[in-house]
């Protein structure tokens, strides 16, 4: 229903998840990140699966940031994700392809609320590194992970600042076989790394671990960090402010996004602004005077459609 793009669906969705509220956000939310081919699937697979062994019961969403425009969807195959996506305490769905009102972002969002409701302690967020997907996901979980290739840490050149900046732990993965020893040389290049970005005074200092998804091992300290995290942000009080501050993210965005497409749909303001464009351009008409001038035709034909 919420990834209809039907309006009467759109209504009918919001109302189920108006009454699921109360029973959402009794979940750890986790986000998983990494270039292409790092092994996150791998790693929610084998993660996955020892969160249940441990009594959890885990669902996986992703965050597809090219799906919008190509229609593509990661997790589409579950090929990765063999025997969690048969377990019965589980729960996997891949990201919609393009056409979802108000974009994947909101639809992963409502989902979180869903799985909640339905019971799902553990929410794991899985997306691929590459644009503004880490921003938008660190936006709607409670601990941001990132996994990294072993090798890559010779330069650094496989991380952006942006991404150390929202990560909460850094998880050199496939640290197995040949690769046992440059991920450990990779795991002290990034320690390094965090620790000119981090503030000695911060209560959190992001850790680089190393794991092997393939193998499972090390996956288990990555849950202790993940628990340990929780307790301090639970304490000082910064669980609760960091999803307050996440859901007053979420109503601006949806606020702006919603006037935005009412403006620039409407019909008087599309009528009169090639003229008023021409006039900026000109250098006739500011482009703030412009910009009320359209605000103003835009509530006019408001005020005439709610007298009709
Ligand atoms: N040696 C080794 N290989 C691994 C490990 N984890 C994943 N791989 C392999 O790496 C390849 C990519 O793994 P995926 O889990 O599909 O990676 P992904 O990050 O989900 O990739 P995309 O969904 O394409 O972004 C596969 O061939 C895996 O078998 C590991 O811990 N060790
Ligand atoms: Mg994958």
């Amino acid at each position: 229903m919420i990834e209809s793009t039907r309006p009467d669906h759109q209504d009918k969705a919001q109302e189920l998840l108006e009454l699921l509220l109360p029973h959402s956000g009794n979940s750890i939310r986790v986000g998983i990140s990494g270039v292409p081919g790092v092994g996150k699937s791998t790693f929610i697979e084998s993660f996955g699966l020892n969160l249940i062994a441990d009594g959890k019961k885990v669902a996986v969403l992703a965050v597809d940031p090219t799906s919008e425009r190509t229609g593509g969807s990661i997790l589409g195959d579950k090929t990765r994700m063999n025997n969690l996506s048969i377990n019965p305490k589980a729960f996997i769905r891949p990201s919609p392809t393009f056409g979802v009102l108000g974009g994947v972002n909101r639809l992963t969002r409502e989902s979180i609320n869903i799985c909640e409701a339905a019971g799902f302690d553990t929410i794991l967020v899985e997306t691929v590194g590459v644009g503004q997907s880490e921003t938008v996901v660190s936006s709607m979980v409670d601990f941001f992970l990132v996994l990294m290739l072993p090798g890559a840490g010779d330069d650094l050149q496989g991380i952006k600042r942006g991404v150390m900046e929202v990560a909460d732990l850094l998880v050199i993965n496939k640290a197995d076989g040949i690769n046992e020893q440059p991920a450990i040389a990779a795991q002290n290049d990034y320690t390094h790394a965090l620790r000119l970005l981090t503030a000695d005074t911060a209560e959190w200092q992001p850790q680089v671990l190393t794991c092997s998804a393939i193998l499972n091992h090390g996956l288990d300290e990555v849950w202790q960090q993940i628990l340990k995290h929780h307790e301090i942000q639970n304490t000082n009080g910064q669980f609760k402010s960091r999803r307050q501050t996440q859901l007053l993210d979420w109503l601006n965005a949806t606020i702006e996004q919603q006037l935005m497409n009412d403006f620039h749909s409407n019909e008087a303001v599309v009528n009169s602004r090639k003229s008023i464009r021409a006039q900026v351009i000109d250098n006739t008409l500011t482009p703030v005077k412009a910009a009320r001038k359209l605000i103003q035709i835009h509530s006019e034909s408001k005020y005439r459609e709610n007298k009709h």
